[in-house]
């Protein structure tokens, strides 16, 4: 990896999944020259999804964003490409859905908040432990 290529993780939702949507969400990062490192489709379970999102567990939502992610099976990937944490999260686009700009995966994808599409880690620790997360199963 040269000195700017990091890793991200991002998780393709239930509603996404559902909707059959994975292509075309991954390859939105693929046309913008992202490698895809890793792919695994799961379902998760409560305990994983609660560690997967821990840094929420003390939000209103959690127990909704719990709920949710169970749902149904999601796939996480791997990124690898230039500043990937901040440009993949570009190109996901705002939390809420129906004010993500067109032309993000959000803004073009979809219109819920608990059900926006896409999830993808926003910093380097977060991806460390996100990822050790997913992949544990
Ligand atoms: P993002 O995924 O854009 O980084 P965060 O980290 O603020 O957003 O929130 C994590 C996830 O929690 C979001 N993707 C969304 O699914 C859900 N979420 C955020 N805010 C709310 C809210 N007010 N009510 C319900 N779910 C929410």
């Amino acid at each position: 990896m040269s000195a700017q290529t990091e890793e991200t993780l991002i998780v393709v939702k239930p509603d996404a999944v559902r909707r059959g949507l994975v292509g075309q969400v991954l390859g939105r990062f693929e046309t913008k020259g992202f490698a895809v490192k890793r792919v695994l489709m799961i379902t998760m379970t409560r305990p994983q999804a609660e560690e997967f999102y821990a840094v929420h567990k003390d939000k209103p939502f959690f127990g909704e964003l719990v709920s949710f992610i169970t749902s149904g099976p999601v796939v996480g990937a791997v990124l690898a490409g230039r500043d990937a944490v901040a440009t993949v999260r570009r190109l996901v686009g705002a939390t809420k859905s129906w004010e993500a700009a067109p032309g993000t995966i959000r803004g073009d994808f979809g219109l819920g908040l608990t059900d926006n599409v896409i999830h993808a880690s926003d910093s380097a620790e977060s991806f460390a432990k996100e990822r050790n997360a997913f992949f544990k199963s």
